[in-house]
């Protein structure tokens, strides 16, 4: 057996795709809650205001603020010893700029955290999951303000003291990384597509802005790791990147090059600055190439300096073919501009399932940083049926699992230093790329249709209890 005794498994989540009870307890508005619903063809539209007879699936998710007791409960059925989750910014400072927390919203957290406890996990929390307060995207547009460094430090601060002897292992900032593309302009940075004053170009294109505001995030980031350090010197702060590795399609010498850059620029820049407390040379080179390297001010190399994380961690669902020759077939989501893999079948949403790829990946980056590291999204989103008889067969879940877990266990056994899995939705929730609830990745079925109606029932699928017993096996019933 490979798997270190002690080793963390579980399930993650982010509370705007789950929690639901978006106006309750005094939460304000997140960026989600003015994301409507849409589906592998038709992208999410982000509306200025929430507009009368449009579904905005975050707004009751599959209210786990209703059903948290029930919900953990199954977690620990399945020997969940750890959990992540997120907390939303929303419900601490309801616009993101009070002087003062909201305590409806820490109690609620510090419910969960003791139920999550009492059930035998340890908590695993992301401190910014794609849901800013609406008040920092609309006041400040975002992180391209400095003052939105110092409110988020104000946030973390406060639930990080609130928490800090129930809560060990925090994250920053989810996928922070697709800061570097327009993708998270919005969703990760806060900047306002909707505000032509302050951020007048075509959302798409103005880099400048973007790299800017990145830049203060991982500034941010940097302060918080230090900060939560001061806090309690036993918690461990993790970056949290999205890796979609990648492959050259052909052995092509400008394929090889080409998929180097993108490997570069999407998957290893954001994680190397929160590694090694500095931007790599390749990323000041391009910057300045393009006269879009961002302003330090006094002090910013010395706070990314001090706030190195002492965790890597990652969500691996896929990887993608990179080449230059454009007539080259598009994977089916086209995610990143990804070209298909011959080699490999895609799911639904076009997401090309790869386990021996999460090997490569972690050998490749125990390879470069030599940190522990947590898988902290993995998994497949199908559109279950539930049958009459309310049961699921959901064999393609567990062979896909089953797939990656094998690889884990043989990244260990080269040497990769592995210390958890949380896979992605352990119970049906709302898709963060389509809105969709059809997208399910749970051992747990919700009932609930795509437009919000459906009883919220829960019901367990196959894949439950075989999952159960692979964390109770640590690893070796798979
Ligand atoms: P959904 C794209 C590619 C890889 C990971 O995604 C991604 C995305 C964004 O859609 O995001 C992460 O729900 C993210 C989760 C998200 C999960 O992957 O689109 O951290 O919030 O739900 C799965 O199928």
């Amino acid at each position: 057996m490979t798997f270190p005794k002690g080793f963390l498994w579980g399930g993650a989540t982010a509370a705007n795709q789950f929690e639901g009870g978006y106006d309750q307890g005094g939460r304000g508005l997140a960026v989600p809650d003015l994301k409507t619903a849409g589906n592998v063809d038709t992208p999410r539209r982000f509306t200025a205001k929430i507009e009368p007879d449009v579904y905005y699936p975050s707004h009751q998710a599959i209210d786990f603020y209703h059903h948290y007791k029930e919900d953990i409960k199954l977690f620990g059925e399945m020997n969940f010893n750890v959990f992540r989750m997120s907390i939303a910014w929303s419900r601490i400072f309801p616009q993101g700029d009070e002087l003062e927390p909201n305590e409806a919203g820490l109690q609620f957290y510090e419910d969960v955290i003791d139920e999550l406890i009492k059930n035998g996990m340890t908590p695993l929390i992301t401190l910014s999951h794609f849901e800013l307060p609406m008040g920092i995207v609309e006041k400040y547009n975002g992180f391209s303000d400095r003052r939105v460094i110092d409110l988020f430090v104000r946030y973390a601060e406060t639930v990080m003291t609130r928490f800090k002897s129930k809560v060990k292992y925090w994250l920053t900032f989810n996928e922070m990384n697709f800061g570097v593309m327009d993708h998270g302009e919005l969703t990760v940075l806060g900047l306002n597509p909707n505000d032509q004053t302050i951020y007048p170009d075509e959302i798409k294109g103005n880099e400048k802005v973007r790299f800017q505001a990145l830049h203060n995030a991982l500034v941010a980031s940097a302060k918080v790791v230090k900060l939560a350090h001061e806090i309690n010197p036993d918690f461990m702060i993790g970056c949290m990147i999205c890796h979609i590795t990648s492959y050259p399609l052909t052995p092509k010498p400008e394929d090889i090059l080409k998929r180097k850059e993108f490997d570069l620029l999407f998957t290893k820049f954001v994680g190397d600055v929160q590694v090694s407390g500095g931007y790599p040379s390749y990323m000041t080179t391009y910057l300045e190439k393009k006269n879009m390297f961002p302003i330090f001010e006094p002090g910013d190399a010395e706070i990314l300096k001090a706030g190195t994380v002492d965790m890597y961690t990652f969500s691996y669902y896929m990887t993608i073919c990179i080449t230059t020759d454009g007539s080259a077939k598009d994977t089916a989501g086209n995610l990143m501009g990804g070209k298909a893999n011959p080699y490999l079948k895609a799911s639904e949403w076009g997401w090309q399932v790869d386990p021996i790829g999460l090997e490569y990946t972690l050998l490749d980056l125990q390879d470069r940083y030599h940190l522990p590291m947590m898988v902290v999204e993995n998994g497949l989103g199908f559109a279950d049926e539930l049958k009459e008889d309310k049961t699921i067969e959901d064999d393609y879940r567990i062979d896909y699992m089953r797939d990656h877990i094998k690889a884990m266990d043989s990244a260990i056994e080269k040497g990769v230093d592995l210390i958890g899995y949380t896979m992605w939705g352990p119970i049906d929730l709302i898709s963060a790329g389509t809105g969709e609830m059809k997208k399910r990745y749970g051992f747990i079925y919700v009932d609930m249709n795509n437009d919000g109606t459906g009883s919220l029932r829960r019901y367990k699928k196959k894949s439950f209890d075989w999952y159960g017993r692979v964390v109770e096996s640590n690893g070796t019933l798979l």
